[in-house]
């Protein structure tokens, strides 16, 4: 059997997405609707996935045969770096309890959530698989890389081990809707996208950029990543996480020109040389999946049409 073949239909399963508020898990629940699949969630007022007794409780309970492990806590450089503690304990146990409970529910298929910076800074580029644990980590976000080096590496010793059917797959930067645009501990897009708005609407000429403007980054749009997920789960059965990424990188500068458009203001970006620029580069080798037959879908231009669509509708809601 070849290795893009659907291996494990979805169809009738009770599928549960762990983190289904966050901006990729409620990207999946939307996309499992077209599985014919039963979706399970829960709140986290009803379940602390960092409690460990309570997970293993819970999961007795609902009994799910699938687990996509889309919780964490995440955030921009800035949350990164100022927030260790958090950042790798919660990811940690997250991590942990989820990938236990689920070998001691035999659960028979789990898709862990990384993330591209778990590679190393002066990783080769575009980054292949294989790059992983080769050099030292992006100081800014170290911590977080930990923790989503260790669920990787859980998979695997689960698989080696106990047999599991556990696989992880590596996203690239994301945006789309339900992303979070708090501007302490968002992401480079969401807040360019929420301060080029505001000061569109307060009629301000500058906007400030953080750091040099020169670091390329490359996104993904959040149900571009719930379809190549969907089709991991669907096709893949391995050892080795799997990159997902769109294969095009741009410029913190330039990604700031572009929403400005988008946005509709044309004032001038000020960039603020003391806040860090992270990694200077970060662009996945998406090479494996592509081959298995999955490609994105949408691009970065419309992609910040649709995401800034979605904000507005918040922005309204909110004030109204
Ligand atoms: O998206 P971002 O916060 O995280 O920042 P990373 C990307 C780049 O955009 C950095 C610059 O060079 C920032 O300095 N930037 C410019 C801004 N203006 C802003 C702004 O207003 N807000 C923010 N947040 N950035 C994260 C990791 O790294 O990538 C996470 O810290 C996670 O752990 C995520 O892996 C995917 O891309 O540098």
């Amino acid at each position: 059997m070849s290795m893009h073949e659907l291996i494990f239909p979805l169809e009738g399963r009770r599928v549960w997405v762990a983190g289904h508020r966050g901006m990729v898990g409620s990207a999946v629940v939307r996309r499992l609707a077209r599985e014919g699949c039963e979706i399970l969630t829960v709140p986290r007022a009803e379940l602390d996935l960092r409690r460990q007794d309570d997970v293993e409780a819970w999961m007795a309970r609902m009994r799910p045969e699938v687990v996509v492990a889309a919780a964490a806590t995440v955030g921009g450089i800035l949350a990164n770096d100022t927030r260790p503690a958090e950042f790798i304990y919660d990811n940690l146990a997250i991590g942990t309890n989820l990938i236990e409970a689920s070998k001691r529910n035999g659960v028979a298929k789990l898709l862990y959530l990384s993330s591209s910076c778990v590679y190393p800074r002066l990783a080769p580029q575009p980054i292949p698989e294989s790059a992983l644990l080769g050099g030292p980590l992006e100081p800014t976000n170290q911590w977080y890389a930990i923790a989503k080096i260790a669920g990787i590496l859980l998979c695997q010793a689960y698989r080696r081990h106990n047999g599991c059917d556990f696989i992880a797959a590596m996203p690239t930067n994301l945006y789309g809707p339900g992303d979070n645009f708090d501007l302490a501990s968002s992401h480079v897009l969401p807040a360019l996208m929420r301060k080029l708005h505001e000061a569109k609407l307060a009629g301000r000429r500058t906007v400030e950029v953080w750091g040099s403007g020169r670091p390329l980054r490359e996104f993904l749009h959040v149900d571009d990543l719930a379809d190549g997920l969907v089709f991991l789960l669907n096709r893949y059965s391995g050892e080795e996480h799997v990159n997902v990424g769109s294969g095009s990188e741009v410029g913190i500068a330039e990604l700031a020109r572009l929403i400005a458009e988008v946005v509709g203001w044309d004032g001038e970006l000020v960039f603020d040389a003391g806040k860090p620029d992270g990694t200077p580069r970060k662009l996945l080798d998406s090479g494996r999946l592509t081959a298995m037959g999955w490609r994105p879908h949408i691009d970065l231009r419309a992609g910040l049409r649709q995401t800034y669509r979605w904000f507005l509708e918040q922005d309204i809601a909110a004030a109204g």
